[in-house]
Order: C-alpha cells, then sequence, then structure tokens
C-alpha cells in the first residue's frame, strides 16, 4: 500500500482563525468579529458558545477591546506570514489551505470596487507560496462573512446577498487565478443548521415569524445557487480551476443492530450528505424534499433556480473529518460532544478532552462511502485533535497523542486509497495552533508548530516546534512511507 506520487501533503487554516488585524489594511467587520470567548461555559456546550443575538452583536460593536474577542486578534498571521509560511515549508507541504477574507475585499460587502489594500494582502501571500513551491486550496466562505450583510439582510436569507458574494468570488478568479487552481466554495456548508450565524449571518431574533430553521433552509438555497454559479465562473475565468464542495463529514454509526436504530442512523447519515448531493448531482434529493414538505419547511426559487444548479455542479469532494458518533432511538442514551454536534456516545472508541470521540477507521469508511456515492476525486482539508498541549521549561512541546491520532489516520486513509478510492490530498486542522472557530479558544491546540498565547490573548505570540512537527515533514518527505 501508498499513497499516489504527487499526493498532496499539507495543512489548513481559516481567515478568520489566523489573521487577526481585524480592523487594518481596511477590513471591515466580519461575523467572526463578534464571537465571544465564553470562560464560565461548558466547553461541550456549542450551542451556548456559538448563540449570538441582536443585543449580543450590538454589545461587541460597541467594544473595541479584544480580550474576549479572540478572532479579532488571530495568531496575528497577518503580519507574521511570511515565518509561518517558511514553517509549513520546512515541513515540506505540497499544499496550504487558506481562506480569503471576504471584508478584506469588500468591507461591507456592498461596495461597487474591492479594497486594494486586502487585494494586494493575499497576492502577497500566493506570491510567497509560489516562491515556496506550495499549492494554494482557496475556501472563498469560511465562517467570516460581512457583518453588515447580516444586520442588512439577515444574512444570505435575502437573495441580494448571492450577487454580492458572485462579486467578491468574481474579483478573487480575476486578481487571483494565475496562482490559485484549487477553490472551495463554501466551507461546511452543512453547518447553517448548527450555527446559522456564523455560516450564514443569520440573527435569529430577526427571523420575524419564520422558524429560524426556515431561514436557514431558504439561506440555504441561496447559498447553493451562489456556489453553482461561482463553479461555473470559476471554469470560464481560470483554464483548468476545479472547485470543490466541503461538506462536515458526520459519520453515524447505530448504537445497536436493532432496526430501529439502524433506520434512525440511515436518516442521519442522509440528511448529512444532502450537502454534497446539492452540489454534486445538480439537484436537491427527492426524499429530502419530500421531508421538508412534512416539516412545513417551505424554500422559494426563483425562476431559473433549478437550471443554476445543474450548469453549477463541482469538480470535487472535500470534507472534514475528526471523530464519528452513534444513533439510537432510546431517549436515555448516553450523548457526547462532537464537531457542534451532540452524538450517542460510542463504547468502543476513546473521546479527546473535548469529548469528540476518535475513529480512525471512521475515516476509512467515510472515504469509501463517499467515493462510492460521487465517484469523484475526494480531498479531505481537514483532520486533527484539539488538545491541551503543554510547554515544557526546556521549549518542547511533546505531543505524541497527535501524533499517534495521524498516524493512525493515515493508515486508514491509505488502506481506502488500497481499494481504489481517488484521494488527491489531505491537509492537517490546523498546521499551527490558531482560535478555535466553536469556543474561540486558543488553549484547544492542533498544530504543529505551538504558538505562544492564551484564551486571553496573554503570551509573545512566538512560534514553537512540536515533536509532531519534525514526525510530520518525515511523512510528507517519505510521501506516507515512514510513519514511525
Ligand atoms: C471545523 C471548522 C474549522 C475548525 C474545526 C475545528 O468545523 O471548519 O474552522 O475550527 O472545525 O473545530 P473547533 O475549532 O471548534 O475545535
Amino acid at each position: 500500500m501508498s499513497f499516489p506520487e504527487g499526493f498532496l501533503w499539507g495543512g489548513a487554516v481559516a481567515a478568520n482563525q489566523i489573521e487577526g488585524a481585524w480592523r487594518e489594511g481596511g477590513k471591515g467587520w466580519s461575523v467572526a468579529d463578534v464571537a465571544t470567548y465564553k470562560p464560565d461555559a461548558d466547553v461541550r456546550d456549542y450551542k451556548t458558545h456559538v448563540s449570538v443575538s441582536s443585543d449580543s452583536i450590538k454589545r461587541a460593536m460597541e467594544e473595541s477591546d479584544c480580550t474576549y474577542y479572540p478572532k479579532r486578534r488571530g495568531i496575528d498571521f497577518y503580519h507574521r506570514y511570511k515565518e509561518d509560511l517558511a514553517l509549513f515549508a520546512e515541513m515540506g507541504f505540497k499544499v496550504f489551505r487558506l481562506s480569503i477574507a471576504w471584508t478584506r475585499l469588500y468591507p461591507t460587502g456592498e461596495e461597487e470596487e474591492p479594497n486594494k489594500e486586502g487585494l494586494d494582502f493575499y497576492e502577497n501571500i500566493f506570491k510567497e507560496m509560489r516562491r515556496l513551491g506550495i499549492e494554494p486550496l482557496v475556501t472563498l466562505s469560511h465562517y467570516e462573512m460581512p457583518l453588515l450583510l447580516s444586520l442588512k439582510y439577515n444574512g444570505w436569507t435575502d437573495g441580494r446577498v448571492i450577487d454580492c458574494f458572485v462579486r467578491f468570488c468574481q474579483t478573487c478568479f480575476k486578481h487571483y487565478g494565475q496562482y490559485v487552481k484549487y477553490w472551495l466554495n463554501f466551507n461546511e456548508v452543512d453547518s447553517i443548521i448548527r450555527h446559522s450565524f456564523i455560516t450564514a449571518g443569520i440573527i435569529p431574533d430577526r427571523c420575524g415569524e419564520k422558524s429560524e430553521l426556515s431561514c436557514c433552509y431558504q439561506a440555504l438555497h441561496h447559498q447553493f445557487v451562489a456556489a453553482a454559479l461561482v463553479t461555473k465562473m470559476c471554469h470560464e475565468l481560470i483554464s483548468g480551476s476545479k472547485m470543490g464542495c466541503m461538506l462536515t463529514k458526520l459519520m453515524t454509526y447505530p448504537r445497536t443492530c436493532a432496526p430501529e436504530d439502524v433506520a434512525a442512523t440511515q436518516k442521519k447519515n442522509l440528511e448529512n450528505m444532502f450537502y454534497s448531493d446539492v452540489m454534486v448531482f445538480g439537484e436537491y434529493p427527492k426524499m429530502i424534499l419530500r421531508d421538508l414538505e412534512k416539516r412545513g419547511i417551505n424554500i422559494s426559487m426563483e425562476p431559473g433556480d433549478l437550471e443554476i444548479l445543474k450548469e453549477g455542479t463541482v469538480d470535487f469532494v472535500s470534507f472534514s473529518y475528526y471523530m464519528s458518533m452513534t444513533e439510537s432511538v432510546d431517549p436515555n442514551a448516553e450523548r457526547t460532544p462532537g464537531n457542534t454536534v451532540l452524538g450517542v456516545k460510542n463504547p468502543y472508541l476513546e473521546s479527546s478532552e473535548w469529548g469528540w470521540q476518535i475513529d480512525p477507521v471512521g475515516l476509512r469508511i467515510s472515504l469509501i462511502e463517499l467515493y462510492d456515492r460521487y465517484k469523484k476525486p475526494l480531498f479531505i482539508v481537514e483532520n486533527g485533535i484539539g488538545s491541551k498541549d503543554i510547554l515544557e521549561p526546556d521549549g518542547t512541546v511533546h505531543d505524541a497523542y497527535r501524533i499517534d491520532y495521524f498516524r493512525k489516520h493515515f493508515q486508514e486513509m491509505e488502506k481506502a486509497i488500497d481499494d481504489g478510492v481517488e484521494l488527491m490530498g489531505y491537509t492537517s486542522w490546523a498546521p499551527i495552533d490558531l482560535i478555535s472557530a466553536s469556543t474561540n479558544q486558543m488553549s484547544k491546540r492542533y498544530g504543529f508548530i505551538y504558538v505562544d498565547q492564551d484564551d486571553l490573548g496573554g503570551g509573545s505570540l512566538k512560534r514553537i516546534k512540536k515533536d509532531s512537527f519534525y514526525w510530520y515533514r518525515k511523512v510528507i518527505e517519505t510521501n506516507g512511507k515512514d510513519m514511525s
């Protein structure tokens, strides 16, 4: 067994979780700038962490201090990107996944012309990556949309945001098409149902007589249309470009072999893949439309929307995979948190400090399921373990648990490839410690590189190589042959 020649090994980040410089370079307010670190909230209760209201947004906009708004400072990648890219190159990265913050190019989301300082910032990054021989993989929407589109239109619930997004993407394709071949439209497009504000700028108390869930499906439809429009545009503007969708792969097993548990699990897995179904097949699955109808959820579509979906299907399927869970019809089944989900606990698996159940075999199962379903190349664009790494007095970080996590996941990837799955590449989440998307913690560390910063922003921001830095370098150097 082996990884194919040219396998794209690398790492993934998001602008709002690393850049900082939230008011520099002409950047406008993004939804991430009002995300608060809640030290007293249970880190396993993601809904508390992601919740938002008109009042909390108003308070945040009146607060210029960043202490409890970690995504305003990130890890200062904005000023340190050359140092960080050099570290990624030292690990031998073939690819680096990053997002372009919409509000650096269009501060309010509605300008006619892009902000030049923002354009230049990303052009400098792509030039540096080309110099280092690292291929960009660019996410167009990664939890950082213009806050003013949220306040003015209640985010993606309003179809006018489609035009704003298409204009932003057209600018990206025109300015960066010479550097970027691989693109992703919406990060974890399915996450809109779990955290509608972060993903689509929906403020629940502004949904009026519509339920938040109805607003989510309406907003999701607008994102499907926008994704299809920009996929078609990307192919037209950048010859040889590849556009992927990006799904949170929430692999779910039946808690028992009782048929009711199996049926409930089947429903969960089909619901999870609905989002990638639309972007791969260019149409809504009939059973999903029937389910929405039974739940009284009505999506208003413009004439021509369905044709747009059909003409804008993606070239590959990318996904994040961290953990798996089980499903049971037993209301008393013990539950445990996962990636902004609450699943039934699997007694055969260990859990991370945040309760996420570690399941390398689940990654192989996911790869085989997605490849069999879509028959398109796959790309793992997020995978990793958040943990409280300890910086030793001698300046080392011994993260053997992270090496073990990756080694076991890579071994399962290799088995899936050996079974015939076409896997384009792998970007770990995240190559460098950064701000957690769901809890806004710095102390939930993912990186091969430690960043000296605490949850309240204290620290030198010094970058320190963990043991896993050297291990991953060796894996890449040998294209996965040496994982010892
Ligand atoms: C995914 C997001 C990433 C990343 C990851 C880890 O949902 O796409 O942005 O944050 O989850 O989650 P967290 O940061 O909440 O631990």
